[in-house]
């Protein structure tokens, strides 16, 4: 069995971190399956969406490995590094929505990995957070930035430079996390639930709501318009648009072939 699982069901991709004995942390064969399963999603038009959760009940992923990280030349730590920001860079920059699963630990690479994903839902028992600074490193797979730009720069201070763990409902008192569920079961049901109703939808248009908000995010409010109204065109350049369109005014369900 791989440390990376990708099973696919009725346009649902479910991609598990499967590393139950070490709580999934993430070391080099970890993060180099993880990269060729991205990639395949990336090039599976049976996939639609994507949720990603953790092997077992007790943990998402609880990091990096530090065992793995420990002995690492300079040179092994710039490639480890370039390879998990590469693939949770892949992840951000899909047209695919990643859906966050958090059962139990996601701390630092995990809760980045988290992050990556396009919202988070959590277990009541999930812990979440930023140990980085304890062990005198710091997030490196983009948990600085992402952290910062979805709570704001002092939230996302307080818990790095603490390193201290929060729970599921406080993540959701932040805005972290978008829902949180007494169990793994009802998480994934809800999960598959929101993918379905996103199936429904033009799914190049998915795609391009997702770049528009992604890339858009960090310019100035004129040049995100800009970029929003040259998205808004690309989408009038679809047959799927043409469809939607159409099957409003005749009263039907639109029938979209992703093109
Ligand atoms: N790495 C390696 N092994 C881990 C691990 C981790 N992060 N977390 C847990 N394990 C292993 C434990 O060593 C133990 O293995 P055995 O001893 O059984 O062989 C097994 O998983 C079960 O864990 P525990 O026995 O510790 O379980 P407990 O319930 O007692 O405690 C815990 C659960 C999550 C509180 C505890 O395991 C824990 O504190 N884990 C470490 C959490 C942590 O500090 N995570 C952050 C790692 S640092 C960068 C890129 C990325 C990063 C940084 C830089 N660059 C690009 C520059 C990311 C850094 C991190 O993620």
């Amino acid at each position: 069995m791989g440390k990376v699982i990708l099973e696919v069901k009725d346009g649902i991709g479910y991609l598990t971190i499967n590393r139950p004995d070490k709580l999934n942390a993430l070391n080099n064969e970890v993060l180099s399956e993880l990269n060729t399963i991205i990639d395949d999603i990336n090039k599976n038009s049976e996939i639609r969406v994507v949720i990603v959760t953790g092997s077992g009940e007790k943990a998402f992923v609880a990091g990096a490995d530090i065992a793995f990280m420990k002995d690492l030349t300079p040179k092994e730590a710039v490639d480890f590094a370039r390879l998990g920001q590469e693939i949770f860079f892949k992840m951000e920059q899909s047209e695919k929505p990643f859906i966050a699963c958090v059962n139990g630990y996601a701390l630092g690479g995990g809760f980045e990995l988290a992050l990556a994903c396009d919202f988070i839902y959590a277990t009541e028992n999930a812990k979440l957070g930023f140990p980085e600074t304890g062990l005198a490193i710091i997030p490196g797979f983009g948990g600085t930035q992402n952290l910062s730009r979805l709570v704001g720069k002092n939230i996302a201070k307080e818990l790095i430079f603490t390193a201290k763990m929060i729970t599921a409902s406080e993540a959701k008192e932040l805005r972290i996390v978008s829902q949180v569920f007494k169990t793994k079961d009802e998480m994934i049901k809800f999960a598959e639930d929101v993918a379905k109703q996103i199936m429904k939808n033009g799914p190049i248009a998915v795609g391009l709501a997702k770049r528009a908000i992604a890339d858009g995010f960090d310019l100035t409010k004129e040049d995100g318009l800009k970029y929003e109204a040259s998205l808004f065109g690309v989408a009038f350049s679809t047959n799927d648009a043409k469809e939607g369109l159409t099957a409003f005014l005749e009263k039907r369900k639109p029938e979209y072939k992703n093109s």
